[in-house]
């Protein structure tokens, strides 16, 4: 996986709450290409795996709770720009902060459970997108 690619997961307080259709909607209207697609779960130790980057946070134990707690949509997008396109479209980390009409701003309910997930770089976007799909589920 190389190029104008991002990484998103459907988090699974946005998944409870009936929003898969809508996000997924909104990222194709924005020009995102969906490339794979998976419904899935984590299992703790596999959030922690994906977020060991974050192991010395002090918020690091709640968000493992969290990605494991139910399923996720797990997706790899195309687009000129993915990454911080994407970014822009999903708006701040703390949804307080998100601009209007951002996917954390219409979805999101606090900072830990923040709807969605988005890739920060272009080297993150690939490691990510490689340790939920493998090459026969990306198109
Ligand atoms: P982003 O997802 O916007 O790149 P990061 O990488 O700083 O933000 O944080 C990763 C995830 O950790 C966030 N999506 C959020 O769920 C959680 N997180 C970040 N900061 C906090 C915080 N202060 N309290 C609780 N959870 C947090």
């Amino acid at each position: 996986m190389s190029g104008n690619k991002t990484f998103t997961m459907i988090k699974p307080g946005a998944v409870r709450n009936g929003h898969i259709g809508a996000i997924l909607a909104q990222i194709n209207a924005a020009g995102f290409r969906i490339v794979a697609l998976k419904y899935t779960k984590l299992s703790k130790e596999k959030a922690g795996e994906f977020y060991a980057v974050h192991k010395e946070r002090p918020f690091y134990g709640e968000l493992c709770d969290f990605m494991s707690s139910g399923p996720i949509v797990a997706a790899i997008l195309e687009k000129d720009n993915a990454v911080e396109d994407f970014r822009t479209l999903i708006g701040a980390t703390n949804p307080a902060d998100a601009a209007e009409g951002t996917i954390r701003a219409k979805y999101a309910t606090s900072i830990g459970e923040n709807a969605v997930h988005g890739s920060d770089s272009d080297l993150n976007a690939s490691i990510e997108g490689n340790f939920h799909f493998a090459g026969t589920e990306m198109f």
